[in-house]
């Protein structure tokens, strides 16, 4: 089974999958081993590894610790060509669908493209929909991109369902991290009943009974990244139970 088939057997296993983001940033320096440790043991399902900005050079060295810490699949989830190396099992192939940059669109992946073939990493084509989590995020800034508001689902389906026309494989609802207010169940189960792709859930999630219901809504996968950089790696445990019940 390749690292896709691994992620739907596990949406349709457990009714919907666990990811932990971990961003191979400075600020996370110290926090690694113990973070993959964690994950291993408290039923978390993949590692998404990237983020927006990073702040030193050693993106990469962090990235080969998390590989080789990681019991579960760990996958890139791309900030920009310059977090690409061997370690990862496979990588989120994305465009940023919601937004009107063509750099983001398909220049990066036209950059990125030679170099994921050397490497041979698992492509996983994903539409990644940017949502107004009303915290201004660093990857709102960084991409040049307008999000999608909260209240308009209508505008959410038809992007959705523009990425399954095209091929996307997975969607991955953003609302940023650190979001103020996380993807709500309305937008979720209007993609949920209209769009075939698998939804990743993103940003803001601060609870594990916010998880379950965007779950319950329509969500095939649920990221957190802040929430346990923030709190520790306990609570995995609790949004793993969550997300699987
Ligand atoms: C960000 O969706 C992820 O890309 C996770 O967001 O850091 O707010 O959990 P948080």
């Amino acid at each position: 089974m390749n690292i896709f088939q691994t992620l739907t057997h596990i949406r349709d296993q457990k009714g919907a999958g666990y990811i932990v983001l971990i961003d191979p940033d400075k600020k996370n320096e110290s926090l690694i081993e113990q973070q993959v440790s964690v994950a291993n043991e408290a039923g978390v399902d993949a590692l998404f590894v990237g983020g927006s900005l990073m702040m030193d050079s050693k993106c990469h060295e962090r990235v080969a610790r998390i590989k080789s810490a990681s019991d579960i699949p760990v996958i890139f989830f791309p900030g920009g060509l310059s977090q690409l190396n061997p370690h990862y099992d496979a990588m989120l192939f994305m465009s940023v669908i919601s937004g009107r940059n063509p750099h983001y669109l398909i220049g990066e992946q036209v950059l990125s493209a030679p170099v994921v073939k050397d490497l041979g990493i698992e492509t996983i084509p994903t539409g990644y929909m940017l949502f107004d989590g009303g915290a201004n995020s660093t990857v709102e800034f960084m991409s040049g991109t307008k999000p999608i508001p909260m209240n308009r689902p209508d505008i959410a389906v038809a992007h959705g369902l523009a990425g399954q026309y095209l091929g996307m494989k997975l969607l991955y609802l953003e609302a940023g991290s650190g979001a103020k207010i996380s993807i709500p169940t309305e937008v979720i189960s209007a993609m949920a009943k209209s769009v075939d792709c698998p939804l990743i859930v993103g940003g803001g999630i601060r609870e594990p009974k916010e998880a379950e219901k965007r779950v319950l809504a329509g969500a095939s996968f649920i990221v957190t990244g802040t929430v346990i950089e923030d709190n520790g790696s306990a609570m995995m445990k609790e949004f793993a139970d969550a997300i699987h019940s």
